[in-house]
Order: structure tokens, then sequence, then C-alpha cells
């Protein structure tokens, strides 16, 4: 009986204070990017369980993200990565994008899979390697002109092996100039945004190895250089939900990379292994949306590659969960909150986060999705339409056209 759950749910939210319809509005404002890597095969350095229905094109993986789009209503647009998803003519991967009615996202350069960076791409030694990199990042900026994306998302795999092996503040120099050009390349409101990563593939040091490496480089670029989160990329145990508030002070949290880990960068499916750390994420992120002395510009992307889950349905449980978290997030009652914190009651302050977390919100979520057309329970929708088993049963079969334009 949803209708009536629903109804218990709105009642009791209204009774403590909730302004039940603000929060579905701002439910059906959210917005999260998906990335074209997610639909394809992916694996462990030690092997890759292909599936059937992994996407091969570019073409295909906005297919799949299409359909993740028409099942949730909250994830509209793809990023991109260069050169895994390469095309002759982005003009025309453009216009299925629309056709599909999407949008085409950020735009991630790919900076670690030449042989010429074995000692690095931004920060090599070698001035002619820097150069390459640097030139790599430049047509990432004009794809991102011709696809009308105001996002270039930069992983910068740099780093050291051995103690010795570079000298760490020259390659902080090399790095800068290189952004700086870079930068300077991208017409406003483009932005930079630039994520960090504690290790790998590099073991001894790694050029932008944490937050504050990212935010020094930003705030030497300018207003549009900023610091993208991925939730995979710190050790066990950082708070990254102050991470996440000192960013937002500084204006410069730049976009996220949801995903979950349990041990390093294990691009696992959001909120599967941590959720209450996912929850005081957003829990920062609402503050931040609510402080009228804030501008949060953040792009909300997704960062996972299922090595043996189904593609698509993998990523729709990771768009239900930021939706699921951000709607618990939305009703922290602020301010017995802020009235705890300024009386010290520390139970009190933990208990107003623990009361919204501990909702339901699945009958809320239900009525959000009815109220923009789309049925009560997407991954459910999704699995009974049979796309899955179609694609698998197609791409498992088909040889790939070179161009991968499926009207060619
Ligand atoms: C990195 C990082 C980047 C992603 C690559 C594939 O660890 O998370 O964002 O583009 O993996
Ligand atoms: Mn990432
Ligand atoms: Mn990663």
């Amino acid at each position: 009986m949803p209708a009536e759950e629903y109804r218990l749910l709105a009642d009791r939210l209204t009774a403590r204070g909730v302004d039940v319809e603000s929060v579905k509005a701002a439910l059906k404002r959210q917005r999260i990017e998906t990335p074209s890597w997610g639909y394809g095969d992916s694996g462990t350095r030690f092997k890759v369980f292909g599936q059937a229905g992994a996407a091969r094109t570019a073409y295909q993986k906005l297919d799949d993200a299409a359909q993740v789009h028409r099942y949730t209503g909250i994830a509209p647009s793809v990023a991109l990565h260069i050169p895994w998803d390469k095309v002759a003519d982005y003009d025309e991967l453009n216009a299925y994008a629309s056709s599909l009615g999407l949008a085409l996202g950020a735009i991630n350069p790919n900076l670690f899979q030449d042989d010429a960076y074995r000692l690095g791409s931004l920060c090599n030694p070698d001035g002619e390697v820097r150069r390459q990199a640097v030139e790599h990042i430049l047509e990432c900026v004009e794809i991102a002109k011709a696809v009308g994306s105001q996002i270039i998302s930069l992983w910068l795999a740099d780093g050291s092996n051995y103690p010795g092996q570079d000298d760490m503040r020259a390659r902080r120099h090399r790095l800068l100039e290189a952004l700086q050009e870079t930068y300077a390349a991208m017409p406003a409101p483009m932005r930079y945004l630039i994520e960090y990563k504690f290790f790998e593939p590099a073991f001894y040091h790694t050029d932008l190895g944490d937050w504050g490496m990212a935010l020094t480089m930003c705030q030497k670029l300018g207003d549009r250089a900023q610091v993208l989160v991925d939730l995979g990329h710190h050790p066990l145990g950082a708070n990254i939900e102050q991470i996440v508030s000192i960013l937002i002070d500084e204006g410069r949290l730049g976009g996220f990379h949801f995903n979950n880990k349990k041990f390093a960068d294990d691009d696992l499916t959001v909120g599967s292994i941590n959720p209450y750390e996912l929850f005081l994420i957003f829990n920062e992120l609402v503050a931040g949306e609510l402080d009228p002395d804030v501008d949060m510009n953040v792009a909300y992307m997704i960062d996972q590659s299922h090595n043996v889950k189904p593609k698509i349905e993998a990523m729709i449980q990771s768009v239900l969960v930021c939706q699921e978290t951000y709607a618990k997030a939305l009703l922290v009652d602020r301010a017995t909150l802020a009235t705890a914190r300024l009386n010290g009651d520390i139970v009190l302050a933990e208990e107003t986060l623990l009361d919204a977390y501990r909702t339901d919100v699945r009958p809320l979520l239900a009525v959000v999705r009815e109220e923009i057309g789309l049925a009560p329970n997407p991954l459910a929708a999704f699995r009974a339409s049979g796309y899955w088993e179609r694609v698998s049963a197609e791409r498992g079969a088909a040889a790939v056209d070179a161009s991968g334009y499926p009207g060619a």
C-alpha cells in the first residue's frame, strides 16, 4: 500500500517540521552524471570478466546511460574519457546524445596509458613528454567546446615509485606550469576540476596525493579551478565529510566522483560499504546548499566500474543510493541540530542526524518518481524491460563497426 505508506511518512515528517513539498522539489532538481567507462567491460589487474551486454562503443555507452536516465529520471548527462571515447565526429556524437535525451558532461583526459608516461605525464622530467600530455588536455578542451561541455576533469596518475627517484618540488613546478597553460585555454565558464588520489599507480609518492595538494594548485590557477573529491581516493579512516566542508568553505568544491571502497580505490557501488559515511557527506552538502553565504556549483558524478555486476543495474543502484541519501540529508532537523551544538548537547546533535539517517524515505521517493512520470521502482522496471537480455544477445554476437556510429 504505497500511497498509505507515503501518507504516514509525510504526516510524520510534517509533524517534525519538515516541509515535504520543498524536499520533493529538491529531489526533482537533483542531477547525477554517469561515466561512460562504467558501461564498458572493466576488470581488476588480474582478469577482465567480459559481459555480453557491456557497451563496446561510445554510442552504445550512451544508449546504456539513456536507460539509466529513463528509469531514474535524474541522470541526464554522461562523462567521457578520452581516448576511450574518441570518435571521428563529436558533433555526431553530441547529436546522438541529444536524440536520447542526454547531454555530454565532463571530459576526462587520459594521462596514464601511453608508454611515454612511465615517469609521469605533466610532471615528467622530459619536456617532450610533458608537451604531449599538455597537448592531450588541449585536445580535450577542444572536444569539450565541440560538445558543449563545461568541465575538464583531470585525474593525474603521476608520482614516483622509489625514494630519490625524482625531485618532488621540481615536479610540482612542472605540474603548475602545465596546469596554467591548459587552464588558460579554457574559456569561461568552463571549469578545471582537479582530482587527487593518495596512491596507485605510483606507490612511493603521488604528485596530487591529497585534497591539500589539489587545492593549492587550484588556488594558483584561478576561480574556475576546483577540487574533485573521489570517495575512493583517501586512506582508510580519512574524514571525507570534513574535507568536503573545508572545500565548500573555500569555494573550491567543484565535483564528486561517487563510489565506495572497502580498502582502496575499489570503485564499488555507491553506499555499498559505508552508507553512513555517505550520509554524513550529503549532510555537509545540504548544509552548504542551505547557507546563503555559500555559492555551490558542484558537479555530482559517479565513477565506478564494476568487474562482476551487470553494468546498467549497478549504475541504477548507484544513482538511486545518491538520491536516497540526499533525501535523508534533506530531512535533518537543522534548527534542533544548531541548538544542540550551541548547548554542547552531543547526544542530541548526534541523534538529530541519526533520526534523519534512519528514516525510511522509500515511500517518498516512490511518490517523487510517480509525479515525474516514472515507475516507483526503477530497478524492477529496468529488469522487466528486457533491455539487458536484448543487448547481451545483440552485442555478444555483433562485430563492431569501426566508426561505432549505430546509424552508419
Ligand atoms: C582513477 C580516477 C579517475 C578515473 C580513472 C579511470 O582512479 O578515479 O577519475 O577517470 O581512475
Ligand atoms: Mn575518479
Ligand atoms: Mn579512482
